[in-house]
């Protein structure tokens, strides 16, 4: 080869080196464990953040995602969100998706507890830091960086409590389950199941999962009704919207919700005060969905790579019948 064609090379191979190293982008704070010397912190208007949501199966799921697009608006994060239309393999796809696309960093609220550990590995491969939301997924704590989330236990305690009082410790209760395999509907009926064994007058009579949908809980609550009629006592039902279904299915009954069934559910959405106020509704337990503020300030942690609790757990409340009227003009979902 001559002196020419060598250098044509030389200069070719040149090129393509600086280009591939233009292609790289800096080593992300999470790479490296720290943001690398020398390196510009990030701040919220350069965050690109991936989120993969669940889908928008109820009130709560509502103002979850309002909360998450609203605070991204607000502090000018980059966000790229996916709705996952309550299926896993649409989540998956969508954290393939962010990782390809380089996002800084990537939120998932898992649908269901299993399937996580292939997709997580991979985001931890890219060098991804990974934040669990509200609902929690079965993996190792070492496939992602923190959960930001309820106590699902104590929540189910909570209604169980409530219940013993509503009850004065006696009677037969139906129970209305989330999603199947979700870490709420599997985390709610232990922590309901738990305080049961201290009150041996209450009785589950019959557990059906109604998805965390409204219609479908009206439905299992019709099943409920023509299989124990005025043998059930009481509803515990696992989110507010299925409990708003169950009560349309006992007033089709011909009995009165809240005084024939007292009735505990859970999340505090808005139709959970409404309902209460109308005396159809006894109790609901908060579960908190405005998670975006923890959300992208943990995010921002991590892209920077500050250090983050591992569990950033939200603050929730109890609330019922006699203080719902003066409580819901305060409430923000
Ligand atoms: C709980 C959340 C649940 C709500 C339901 O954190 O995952 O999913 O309780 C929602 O209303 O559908």
């Amino acid at each position: 080869m001559n002196i020419a064609a060598l250098c044509r090379c030389a200069i070719v191979l040149a090129v393509l080196c600086t280009l591939s190293a233009c292609g790289r982008s800096v080593p992300s704070a999470s790479e490296s464990g720290a943001a690398p010397h020398g390196v510009k912190k990030k701040t919220y208007q350069d965050l690109v953040v991936g989120f993969a949501q669940i889908g928008a199966e109820s009130e709560w799921r509502t103002a979850n995602t309002r909360s998450i697009q609203e605070t991204a608006r607000r502090l000018g994060v980059e966000l790229k969100f996916s709705d996952g239309q309550q299926k896993q393999e649409n989540q998956i796809k969508a954290i393939r998706s962010f990782i390809v696309q380089r996002v800084d960093v990537i939120g998932v609220s898992p649908v269901v507890e299993t399937g996580w550990d292939t997709v997580f590995t991979e985001v931890k491969q890219a060098g991804i830091p990974l934040i669990v939301l509200d609902r929690n997924a079965s993996v190792p704590d070492n496939l992602f960086s923190a959960f930001i989330g309820s106590d699902f236990v104590q929540e189910g305690q909570r209604a169980c409590m409530e219940m013993a009082t509503l009850l004065n410790g006696h009677g037969n209760i139906v129970e209305l389950d989330g999603t199947v395999g979700s870490a709420p509907m599997i985390d709610r009926r232990a922590g309901f199941q738990e305080c049961l064994r201290a009150h041996p007058g209450m009785h589950v009579i019959a557990q059906q999962s109604g998805d965390f949908i409204r219609a479908r809980g009206k439905e299992v609550m019709e099943t409920f009704l023509k299989s124990y009629g005025r043998q059930i006592n009481a509803l515990f039902a696992q989110n507010d919207d299925m409990a708003l279904g169950a009560i349309e299915a006992i007033e089709e009954h011909g009995l009165k919700p809240g005084t024939d069934i007292k009735i505990v559910s859970v999340d505090a959405v808005r139709g959970a005060f409404e309902a209460m106020i109308a005396g159809k509704l006894n109790v609901t337990v908060e579960c908190n969905p405005l998670l975006g503020p923890q959300f992208f300030e943990t995010a921002l942690k991590l892209a920077n790579g500050e250090p983050v609790e591992k569990w950033v757990k939200s603050k929730e409340g109890i609330y019922r019948q006699d203080t719902a009227a003066q409580e819901l003009p305060k409430r923000k979902y």
